[in-house]
């Protein structure tokens, strides 16, 4: 093997041994937050009403439906600031087909609607903007009252 031959095997080695690394180091920096919701009996609220995320972090978030009554439907639905009310109502048009989660640009992120004792995982980026972001339970006549803020940092 000549001398550059050996040098260009070393300089191939090194540039992927330092492609590992800065893979490694990229995934280690986007570790999920995770985040443990659920909703309190047969009563329209979440068990926390503020939760905290790193701005474009990673957030892996589990709804769990403690509900008995099987009128106790309930969903996660993340919203960007002020939009609630309107995504709300819109949840209404919706409709069951969709299980009231309205085609909407002012929802970021949202779990699947639960029935009582079922439970949804998803993971979602948190929005790159600081702020609070409202969540709301779009199931009928909820979301006036089961909400919380996604504070983000
Ligand atoms: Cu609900």
């Amino acid at each position: 093997m000549s001398k550059y031959s050996t040098y260009f095997t070393h300089s191939i080695r090194a540039a992927w041994i330092t492609g590992l690394f800065t893979f490694l180091g990229i995934t280690g920096c986007t570790t999920a937050t995770e985040i443990q919701l659920a909703t309190v009996g047969d009563t329209m609220a979440f068990d926390k009403t503020v939760l905290e995320a790193k701005a474009s972090s990673k957030v892996k978030l589990t709804l769990k439906n403690n509900a008995t009554s099987p009128a106790m439907q309930h969903d996660f639905v993340l919203v960007k600031p002020g939009t609630e009310n309107d995504v709300g109502m819109t949840a209404l048009t919706a409709g069951p087909s969709k299980d009231y989660i309205p085609d909407s640009p002012n929802i970021l992120a949202h779990t699947r609607l639960l029935k009582p004792g079922e439970s949804d995982t998803i993971t979602f980026t948190a929005p790159a903007q600081a702020g609070d972001y409202p969540y709301i339970c779009t199931f009928p006549g909820h979301y006036v009252i089961m909400k919380g803020v996604l504070k983000v940092k």
